[in-house]
């Protein structure tokens, strides 16, 4: 691979990927909104918006593969996450089709499943259980990057990213931590990996407490080597499992779920 675009590039995990990823390829092509500061050896700036198809297309040409992590990282208003992550998600894998890219790698999100229950674990096939409208902009661009596997032949790894924290920040990322070393390995390995079509993986380090089986990350080689069970004693030390509202401690999408929630808990199986 010769050329690969990070969208995002500017973001939290934009910069870690941006210095985990120097001299793997010839060519890191970033783009973003936001500052880039200056090109550093191997690197090409090209900032573009999402929400122009044609600023996307231009910053795709040429490109062999893109890591897609432009857009509204977190949970906003419907009119936000659709123009960020909606439409711009479609223009990223329309100009990728346009421009004859072969991979795209998609950061979803563990948003996606967010309302399936602690007590449950699940792995890939598990049904889509968005929490909030970032989750369901997320399932909106596995689904693109679905469409465009079959119908076009872009090969997609769509990435359900736990949380991408330099630690564990409560009890909740006991089981959902990523460690950035982690992360970057994973993101590497979905650049990699031979005979992707379309594959869903779970950006999750080797937790003891991890609700999420991956099969989709053994088939592309990915081997986390991070536990966050590491730093469990002195986050038990200082949280208590109540500390978490009712509603964020029943599901594993967490506080995603407690936003906005009028729902009746009792009847969410
Ligand atoms: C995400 O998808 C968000 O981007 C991040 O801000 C965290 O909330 C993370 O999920 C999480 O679930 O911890």
């Amino acid at each position: 691979m010769e050329r690969v675009l990070i969208t995002g590039a500017a973001g939290t995990i934009g910069r870690a990927l941006r210095e985990g990823l120097r001299g793997a390829y010839p060519i890191l092509r970033l783009s973003d909104i936001a500052p880039l500061g200056e090109a550093g050896p191997g690197e090409e700036l090209v900032p573009a918006d999402l929400r122009d198809l044609a600023q996307v297309e231009a910053a795709m040409a040429g490109v062999d593969a893109v890591v897609h992590l432009g857009g509204m990282a977190v949970e906003n208003t419907w009119e936000i996450v659709h123009e960020a992550n909606i439409v711009g998600c479609y223009h990223v894998f329309e100009a990728a089709r346009r421009q004859g890219v072969q991979r795209v790698v998609f950061a979803s999100s563990n948003h996606v499943i967010g309302f399936h229950r602690r007590s449950e674990r699940i792995d890939d096939r598990a049904t889509f259980r968005p929490d909030g409208n970032y989750g369901l902009s997320k399932l909106f661009g596995e689904g693109l990057g679905r469409l465009y596997a079959d119908k076009h032949g872009i090969a997609c790894v769509a990435l359900r990213i736990g949380s991408w924290q330099p630690q564990p920040l409560n009890l909740r990322m006991l089981s959902t931590w990523l460690s950035p070393r982690d992360g970057i390995h994973l993101i590497g390995r979905a650049l990699d990996a031979a005979d992707v079509h379309f594959e869903i993986v779970y950006g999750v380090s080797a937790n003891d407490r991890n609700w999420w089986d991956n099969p989709g990350g053994k088939r592309i080689g990915f081997a986390p080597q991070d536990n966050a069970e590491a730093f469990a004693a002195e986050l038990e030390a200082r949280m208590a499992p109540e500390d978490e509202p009712e509603v964020e401690r029943a599901f594993h999408g967490g506080p995603f779920c407690g936003m906005e929630f009028s729902g009746d808990l009792t009847k969410i199986e």
